[in-house]
C-alpha cells in the first residue's frame, strides 16, 4: 500500500505517506486508512475549512493506545503470556465503542484498523458513539469453559480501568460472544463494585442486554442487500446466497436470508466450506458452532444434501448474492472473478474489511452492487447504542420493535451513504457514500470541538 495516490487534495498524499512511515508495519491499518482517504477527496476539496484545521493528521491518530499483558493459568497448570490491546480512536461523538476479537491473528494493525474503520461506522449509524476496537492474541478454540474464564478475568483486571458506560464500551467480535461477555462483565463488576449496565453490550438479555443485539449484524447485512436490491427494482426473493464463516454474523445472515425469501447455500469456517443446495439448515449450524463448538465439516457428516470442500473458500459456487461474513481480506480478485463469471449480483460485507481492494474494483467495474462493511454490518454496532439506550433508562424493548428500529436504522445507513455519492458524484457507489457521510458527522464534530 505505498502507491501514489493521484488526483486527490495533497493533505491525501501526505498524510497516507505519513501513515505508511509512522506504522510501517501495519498493513490492514495502511489498507483501511488509504480506502477512507482516497474516498473523501471530494469532501476535502468541498470543505476546505476541514483540511486548514488538520482533521485527516488528527483522525488517523488514535487519541489513546492501551497495549498490556494478560497472564492466565490453564488446566494443566501452565502459565500463558498473552497480549491485550485497547484502541481508542475518536471519542469525538460518544463514548469510545467498538468489540473486542480474540484471535491469534491479532495484533496492533489488525486492532487500529477495525478502530479506525468503527469511527466512521458509528458515525453513519446516526447516534451518539464514538469509535475504538480490542482484543487479544488468545485462541479461545479448544479451550475449556473454566480456561476462558480465567483468560476474560485477567484480561479485564488490567482492562477495567479504562472502561466505564461515559468513556468506553466493548462489546463482542470475532472469538467473543455471549460467554466471554459474561465472563468480563462479571469481573468489571466484581473490580468496581458496580452494577454498571451501560460499559459493555451484547449482555445476556436476562440481565441487562438487548433484544436483537446478538442476531443484529446478520440481519442488517441482509437488510442493507435489500435495500440496495431495491434501487434497482430487484429483491431477495428467490436468489442464492454465499455466506461465509459461521459465526455470529454469519448465522443470523443465513436466518434473515431465509426468512426474506432467500436460499442461503454455504458456510465456512478456517477449514474450509459447506454447500447445502437444499438450504441451510440453521438449526443444525447453530447446534454444530454455538454448542458443541466443532469444525464445520461436521455439518456436512450429519446432512445428507451438504458436502465439505476442505482448504477453500465459497466464492467458488454460483450465487446471486455473497455476504462474507468471517474476517478480513478473505475475498480476493480471483474470488471476485469467480463470483462475476457466476453472474453475482450485490456483495454486502457482513465482516469487516473482507474484500480486498483489487476484489471491491473488480466488483464495482463489472456493476455488481458493493456494500462496505462500514455500512452494511452497522447493525450490530446500532443496536448496541440502542441497547445503551435501554441500559442509562432502564427500558426493555421488545423484539419486535427493536427490529423494528434495526430495519429503519439500516434504511437510513444505506440512504446516507447512497445520498453522499450522489452529492460529491459517485452516484451508485456505496464505499465513496459510506466513507464521505461518515466522515462528514466527525469532521463537523472536530471543527466544533477546537484542536484536541
Ligand atoms: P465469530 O467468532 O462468531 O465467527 C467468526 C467466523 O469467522 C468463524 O466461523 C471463524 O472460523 C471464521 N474465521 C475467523 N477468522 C478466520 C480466518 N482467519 N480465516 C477463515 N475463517 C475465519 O465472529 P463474528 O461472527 O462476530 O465476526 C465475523 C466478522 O464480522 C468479523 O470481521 C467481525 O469483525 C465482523 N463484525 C462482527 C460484529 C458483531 O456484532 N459480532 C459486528 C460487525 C462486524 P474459525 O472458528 O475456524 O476461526
Ligand atoms: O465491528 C463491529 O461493529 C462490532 N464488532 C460490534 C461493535 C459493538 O460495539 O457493538
Amino acid at each position: 500500500m505505498t502507491e501514489t495516490l493521484l488526483a486527490v487534495p495533497p493533505v491525501v498524499n501526505d498524510v497516507f505517506a505519513s501513515v505508511v512511515a509512522r506504522n510501517p508495519h501495519e498493513p490492514e491499518f495502511q489498507q483501511a486508512v488509504h480506502e477512507v482517504l482516497v474516498s473523501i477527496a471530494p469532501v476535502l476539496e468541498a470543505h476546505p475549512e476541514f483540511v486548514e484545521s488538520g482533521i485527516v493528521e488528527r483522525l488517523v491518530e488514535p487519541e489513546r493506545q492501551i497495549i498490556f499483558r494478560v497472564p492466565w493459568v490453564d488446566d494443566a497448570g501452565r502459565l500463558h503470556v498473552n497480549r491485550g490491546f485497547r484502541v481508542q480512536f475518536s471519542s469525538v461523538l460518544g463514548p469510545y465503542k467498538g468489540g473486542l476479537r480474540f484471535h491469534p491473528s491479532v495484533n496492533l494493525s489488525i486492532v487500529k484498523f477495525l478502530g479506525f474503520e468503527q469511527i466512521f461506522k458509528n458515525a453513519l449509524t446516526g447516534q451518539g458513539i464514538g469509535g475504538g476496537k480490542g482484543g487479544s492474541d488468545f485462541d479461545p478454540h479448544g479451550r475449556s469453559d473454566a480456561e476462558i474464564m480465567r483468560f476474560c478475568q485477567s484480561f479485564m483486571n488490567e482492562l477495567y480501568r479504562h472502561l466505564g458506560e461515559h468513556t468506553d464500551v466493548p462489546a463482542g467480535d470475532i472469538g467473543v460472544g455471549a460467554r466471554e461477555i459474561g465472563y468480563l462483565f462479571g469481573q468489571y463488576r466484581k473490580i468496581t463494585n458496580r452494577h454498571e449496565s451501560g460499559m459493555f453490550t451484547g449482555k445476556g438479555v436476562q440481565w441487562g442486554g438487548a433484544e436483537v443485539r446478538t442476531e443484529a449484524t446478520g440481519y442488517g447485512a441482509v437488510f442493507f442487500a435489500e435495500e440496495m436490491l431495491a434501487v434497482r427494482g430487484e429483491s431477495l426473493e428467490g436468489k442464492r446466497i454465499a455466506v461465509s464463516g459461521s459465526g455470529n454474523v454469519a448465522i443470523y445472515a443465513i436466518a434473515k436470508a431465509w426468512q426474506l425469501g432467500a436460499l442461503p447455500v454455504t458456510a465456512s469456517d478456517s477449514s474450509g466450506y459447506i454447500v447445502d443446495d437444499a438450504g441451510i439448515d440453521v438449526d443444525l449450524l447453530r447446534q454444530l458452532k454455538e454448542v458443541e463448538r466443532v469444525r464445520i465439516s461436521e455439518y456436512a457428516a450429519r446432512r445428507s444434501s451438504a458436502r465439505f470442500v476442505e482448504g477453500a473458500r465459497p466464492w467458488e459456487v454460483a450465487v446471486d448474492i455473497a455476504l462474507p461474513s468471517a474476517t478480513q481480506n478473505e475475498l480476493d480478485i480471483d474470488d471476485a472473478t469467480a463470483l462475476i463469471a457466476n453472474g453475482v449480483r450485490a456483495v454486502a460485507e457482513g465482516a469487516n474489511m473482507p474484500t480486498t481492494p483489487g476484489a471491491v474494483a473488480a466488483f464495482q467495474d463489472a456493476g455488481v452492487l458493493f456494500g462496505p462493511g462500514k455500512a452494511a454490518n452497522a447493525g450490530g454496532v446500532a443496536t448496541s447504542a440502542l441497547e445503551m439506550s435501554q441500559n442509562a433508562s432502564r427500558q426493555r424493548w421488545s423484539f419486535d420493535d427493536s427490529e423494528a428500529k434495526l430495519r429503519q436504522i439500516m434504511k437510513n445507513v444505506h440512504d446516507s451513504a447512497f445520498d453522499a455519492a450522489a452529492r460529491y458524484g459517485y452516484a451508485g457507489d456505496y464505499v465513496v457514500g459510506a466513507n464521505s457521510a461518515g466522515f462528514e458527522r466527525v469532521a463537523h464534530a472536530m471543527l466544533a470541538q477546537g484542536v484536541i
